[in-house]
């Protein structure tokens, strides 16, 4: 809990920065999207995964000062990106509680505005579990964000026990598929199973399908198969800084 102290200290002395991973439109073969992670290089324990600070953020309330920041940054990148030549979608990871903020589409359409970018430029992932917190709040919140034409997506998809009921209510364009459900999936048949299912309940209720943690060649395929539309994983490309994605993005198409 120490660590989540540093945040805001660590916000001002620039300790936190985005990281991009690129998406793989498996159709096009090109790279249309990325999505935005962040990284904490913190000054004396190194660089921490988001998986140990987020968590910590969203407990002490922090998180409502670090998802704006991530929505910034990210909206800062885009025009820049946009001045660029580089045309991508950038998908960032919103928490439950920013959700539950029925300003939060306002306060989104202000910041499109101020940094001039399209708000189809970007795609807000929320993961599965956020939506059963407060559903009704987080609807009406997806709705409003939808009406200002951001691209909405389900992350972590399957690993939140959610009833298959509410899915097809949902004002979202993409569903991505977790990556736990990869690890077993060329030694089970089981689990191979379960994505496909996954894959086929998806598409048959209209949305677009990612599959997440895509490490080889042999699984690529398989998902092609499928029917699924775009993959990310190490096997396409890991997460890049900015200037990293940069240099890399006219060989990514
Ligand atoms: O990048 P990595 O796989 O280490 O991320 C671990 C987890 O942290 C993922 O589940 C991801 O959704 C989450 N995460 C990464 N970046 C952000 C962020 O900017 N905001 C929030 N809320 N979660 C993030
Ligand atoms: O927000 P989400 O839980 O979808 O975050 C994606 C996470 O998955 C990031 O932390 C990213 O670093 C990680 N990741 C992306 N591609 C791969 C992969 O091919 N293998 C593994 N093990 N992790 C991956
Ligand atoms: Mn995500
Ligand atoms: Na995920």
């Amino acid at each position: 809990l120490l660590i989540i102290n540093g945040l805001p200290k660590g916000l001002k002395q620039d300790q936190l920065f985005m990281v991009f991973q690129p998406k793989l439109d498996i159709k096009s073969g090109q790279c249309k999207q990325v999505e935005a992670l962040i990284r904490w290089q913190h000054e004396s324990l190194g660089l921490i995964s988001p998986s140990e600070f987020i968590p910590l953020a969203e407990q002490t309330g922090m998180i409502d000062i670090l998802s704006p920041w991530v929505l910034d940054n990210v909206l800062a990148q885009q025009a820049k990106w946009r001045n660029m030549g580089i045309y991508v979608n950038v998908a960032l990871n919103l928490s439950s509680t920013d959700l539950d903020n029925p300003n939060l589409a306002v306060d989104v359409g202000t910041k499109l505005s101020q940094y001039l970018v399209p708000a189809e430029s970007i795609t807000i992932e929320i993961t599965e579990s956020a939506l059963m917190i407060s559903l009704e709040q987080t609807i009406m919140t997806l709705n409003q964000l939808r009406d200002i034409g951001v691209k909405l997506a389900i992350d972590d998809f399957g690993t939140g026990h959610s009833s298959l009921a509410y899915l097809r209510h949902l004002p979202v364009d993409e569903v991505k598929i977790d990556k736990a459900f990869l690890d077993e999936f060329e030694t089970s048949k089981a689990a191979k199973q379960i994505v496909k299912t996954s894959i086929d309940l998806a598409k048959n209720l209209g949305f677009e399908v990612t599959v997440e943690g895509v490490e080889s060649k042999s699984v690529l395929e398989t998902l092609h198969l499928f029917g699924v539309d775009t993959i990310q994983g190490d096997y396409f490309a890991k997460p890049f800084t900015a200037s990293e994605f940069e240099h890399i993005y006219p060989q990514l198409n």
